[in-house]
């Protein structure tokens, strides 16, 4: 059953890998905050500190996990907010299409809004019943099951909302610009014409 739940050239490992390029950021709750800036419909910023961002109502999602570099990991549950509450709260202009997740330390990636309100893209506090770890992205983590792991952004900062498209870290550095496991869309170089910014 599972492995026809698996993507074209994807494995499952024992255990729950930890990977991500540079060093795990400390969470200082005094001092943290989540922005959302770029193309608001008001055209203000606005920033939640962390009570306020706890305050936000929680979902549950179970979803495979899919690493470029060829593990999967099988129905993982996480807890967190809908992007659909961000978008609520902080309405994007109507040019909006794609956005940008940014987290500590620079790291980033860009999704087409309809990825980012797909079913089953969160923004994740907690993985089963414990709130995440450090290494798994604490206090909070961008969770994108239908693209591959680069796009679950750990450690999330903010969120640039965007009327043209832009490459995040991983993005501009020859990885693709959607990411979809079920077509193997590892690479740059397979983008075709519309996939890409323009
Ligand atoms: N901030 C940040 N988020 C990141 C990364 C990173 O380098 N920095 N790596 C991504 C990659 S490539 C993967 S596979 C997943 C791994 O998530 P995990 O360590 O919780 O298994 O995190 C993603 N999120
Ligand atoms: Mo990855």
């Amino acid at each position: 059953m599972a492995e026809s739940r698996l993507p074209p050239g994807q494995y499952v490992p024992r255990g729950l890998p930890v990977v991500h390029y540079g060093r795990v950021p400390p969470f200082k709750p005094a001092s943290w905050d989540f922005r959302v800036f770029g193309a608001t419909a008001s055209g203000e910023e606005h920033g939640f500190a962390w009570d306020e961002f706890e305050r936000l109502p929680r979902t549950s999602v179970t979803a495979d996990f899919h690493c470029v570099t060829k593990f999967s990991m099988m129905d993982l549950r996480w807890r967190g907010v809908t992007p659909a509450t961000i978008l609520e709260a902080v309405p994007p202009a109507a040019g909006v299409r794609h956005v940008m997740i940014w987290a500590e330390y620079g790291y980033s990636a860009n999704l087409r809004t309809s990825d980012f309100t797909a079913p089953g893209t969160l923004l994740a506090t907690a993985f089963g019943d414990e709130p995440l770890t450090a290494e798994h992205g604490a206090p909070l983590r961008l969770i994108v099951p239908h693209l591959y792991a680069w796009k679950s952004v750990k450690w999330v900062r903010a969120i640039e909302y965007l009327v043209d498209d832009r490459r995040g870290f991983w993005e501009e550095r020859g990885y693709h610009n959607v990411a979809d496991p079920w077509h193997e869309q590892r690479y740059s170089y397979q983008e075709e014409p519309g996939e890409g910014p323009a």
